[in-house]
């Protein structure tokens, strides 16, 4: 019914530490009013122990009556573009749970939403845009009020999805073993200043027999 210029909206993901790939994301989402579900074509490590996010909001396009598709991005408040938020993983979870208000009160609410970025319980993110009210915008001279008819909205949302290394794994090659103790045992001793000190597993600046006994405790 009424013309809605589809926005791409990007979403990457990339995937740190203890995960091996990242997977980048585009989409559409446009709505004129109905509630809008968008879900990521491929799912992401959900055993994540910690994931960041973060989103960037580039563009948003509104159709209102007697103009046809404009660009609002510039009226709204910048705070509102761009964010970052975490959670402790495992997945499911949400990530961005955004209220959308604009403009603020006292003035009038052109546009009222509930935002939710999450991921599933299989790592699929989904962007869900629900209860959407969309109201009028004064454009002043000459064209007046206008209706908002739809919504158009385009961004970049970045996931990471982090997974510490044991730290009792020296070298990092997924287990615990003799060759992590004889990394303790070669660097015995007090840290040297301003280098590198692999050995000082609970980095108190000593290499000695609370790091061995970390480091076999941790076996395996
Ligand atoms: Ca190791
Ligand atoms: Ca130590």
């Amino acid at each position: 019914m009424s013309m809605i210029r589809n926005a791409a909206v990007a979403i990457t993901l990339l995937v740190g530490a203890g995960s091996a790939h990242a997977d980048t994301w585009p989409f559409d989402l446009a709505t004129s009013g109905e509630d809008v579900v968008w879900m990521s074509p491929t799912a992401v490590d959900p055993d994540s122990a910690l994931f960041e996010g973060s989103y960037t909001i580039s563009q948003v396009i509104a159709t209102v009556s007697i103009l046809g598709p404009i660009d609002v991005t510039g009226f709204i408040d910048p705070e509102l573009l761009s964010g970052s938020a975490s959670a402790e993983g495992p997945a499911p979870l949400t990530l961005v749970e955004l209220g959308i208000v604009f403009p603020e009160p006292p003035e009038e609410p052109a546009v009222v939403a509930d935002l939710f970025l999450s991921l599933d319980d299989e790592g699929f993110g989904n962007l869900a845009v629900s209860n959407i009210t969309l109201g009028s915008l004064d454009l002043g001279f000459p064209f007046g009020i206008v209706d908002i008819l739809g919504l158009a909205i385009s961004g970049e949302i970045t996931l990471n999805g982090v997974t510490p290394s044991d730290p009792n794994d020296i070298n990092g090659d997924g287990a615990v073993d003799v060759q992590d103790l004889v990394i303790v045992i070669t660097g015995w001793g007090e840290c040297p200043a301003g280098l590198p000190c692999p050995g000082d597993v609970n980095q108190d600046g000593f290499v000695d027999v609370l790091d061995l006994v970390s480091i076999i405790t941790g076996w395996g």
